[in-house]
């Protein structure tokens, strides 16, 4: 691994942090510059009440000094604003007792279908102050909270990205049954600013009224809503992952980690779960001799990206699916821990759709993958180096072309 990233804190714990290890040295990285996607990540029609407490800002306390990387670890800290009404709850240290008289302070005994409460209370075992069930620590660290630092560690590798030339933007594809007008692969370096003008990210106004209704009646009837979100690349150097062994192939890589991100039940890439329809001709994306310095031009990107596991030059394209959120007002039935008797489940503040933010940490975790698969094929402990090196293979890519066109112009002037 290149690249590392752990993240850690509870949802309504002090604060969420994360340590990134592996970026290389003088990449310019600011704090206002992961502001601008944790604030995206807060985005989005249907989420709780609880955005509107948080406003997630990174503190830096290592691995940047004057504006740029050092190489070393960096350490990135979020605050949970809401951390101060909690009371006692969530103290580090050890409390007193306290009454169990409210949503916040009651000890949680009734899973939630679709939550990994009660997977979690068999696994941990967490108990209240009388010793019986209690899954609060589950539910803390099973938050999609946890997804503030995905996009912090995300935003610091994007930057590495960038400065090689590669750009991530996303937009919703899908909320519920509503899907947009889908046309051709969006511009990634412009995506971002195009969605993030709809309150759902998408580009299609006729679908985002049509996705705005859908919400507001899930809210109305109590009930949450999921989608598909889908995430573009532009400007990556043909090479990156590989084809020889199957833990470096960059489709698993990117599935592996699109899937880890809550709620998330299953990824895509390029035409997808479609190509199992279609015949192997309406499928694979032809090679045409390229133009303007290209070696080759692909008529269509139905591969989205990547064959065998290696990136082929052209836009990388993942779809995500995502579940409906599963803290339902109207709680879906369950069993008490405790009593054994059949009960409506555990109800808190939750939101009712998160697809649009969803796709922000999808990007976020795009750019952890890629970084990786950048840093494997071209090393480097700075900045320069690795563009250096991105910019030579980029170069060669070139000259073949020119080749082939040195060759090309010979074969027309000699005599038949
Ligand atoms: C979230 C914070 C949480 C949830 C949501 C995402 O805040 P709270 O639980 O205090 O309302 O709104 O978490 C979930 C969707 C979930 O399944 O836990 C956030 O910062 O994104």
């Amino acid at each position: 691994m290149s690249l590392r990233f752990l993240t850690a804190g509870e949802s309504h714990g002090p604060a969420l942090t994360s340590i990134i290890e592996g970026m290389p040295a003088n990449v310019p990285l600011l704090a206002s510059q992961i502001d601008q996607h944790l604030a995206r990540r807060q985005m989005g029609y249907g989420r709780g009440g609880r955005m509107k407490i948080e406003t997630d800002r990174a503190t830096i306390s290592s691995g940047i000094r004057h504006g740029l990387t050092m190489g070393s670890p960096i350490t990135l800290t979020v605050e949970n604003r809401d951390f101060a009404s909690w009371g006692d709850v969530m103290k580090p240290e050890p409390v007193e007792r306290y009454a169990y008289d409210s949503v916040k302070t009651r000890p949680i005994q009734i899973p939630r279908p679709g939550h990994v409460d009660f997977a979690g209370l068999a696994k941990y075992g967490p108990r209240d102050f009388d010793g019986q069930p209690d899954m609060r620590n589950i539910l803390e660290r099973a938050s999609a909270r946890e997804t503030t630092m995905r996009v912090a560690a995300g935003s610091v590798a994007r930057r590495l990205l960038e400065e090689c030339g590669i750009w991530i933007g996303s937009h919703v594809v899908s909320i519920g049954t509503i899907e947009v007008a889908y046309g051709d692969i969006p511009d990634a370096r412009s995506l971002n600013e195009r969605a993030d003008a709809s309150p759902v990210r998408v580009l299609d106004t006729g679908a985002e009224a049509q996705m705005i209704e859908a919400i507001d009646l899930a809210q109305k009837e109590r009930d949450t809503l999921g989608g598909v979100f889908e995430v573009v690349c532009d400007g990556l150097p043909v090479g990156l992952g590989s084809h020889v062994h199957w833990d470096r192939k960059l489709d698993g890589l990117l599935a592996g980690a699109l899937m880890s991100i809550h709620a998330m039940k299953g990824v895509e890439i390029g035409l997808g779960f479609e190509a199992a329809r279609r015949r192997g001709s309406a499928v694979h994306d032809p090679f045409e001799r390229g133009h303007n310095g290209k070696i080759l031009d692909r008529p269509r990107n139905n591969a989205g990206g990547l064959e065998g596991g290696v990136t082929n030059g052209e836009p990388l394209v993942c779809r995500v699916a995502m579940k409906p959120i599963s803290t339902l007002m109207n709680a879906l039935p369950s069993v008490n821990m405790i009593s054994g008797e059949s009960t409506a489940a555990h109800v808190e503040r939750s939101d009712y759709c998160a697809v649009p933010a969803a796709g922000v940490v999808g990007e976020a975790m795009v750019a952890l993958v890629l970084v990786n698969a950048l840093l494997d094929k071209f090393g480097g402990d700075s900045l320069d180096e690795v563009r250096e090196r991105v910019n030579l293979h980029r170069q060669k890519t070139r000259d073949l072309a020119r080749e082939w066109n040195a060759h090309t112009a010979q074969a027309h002037t000699q005599p038949s």
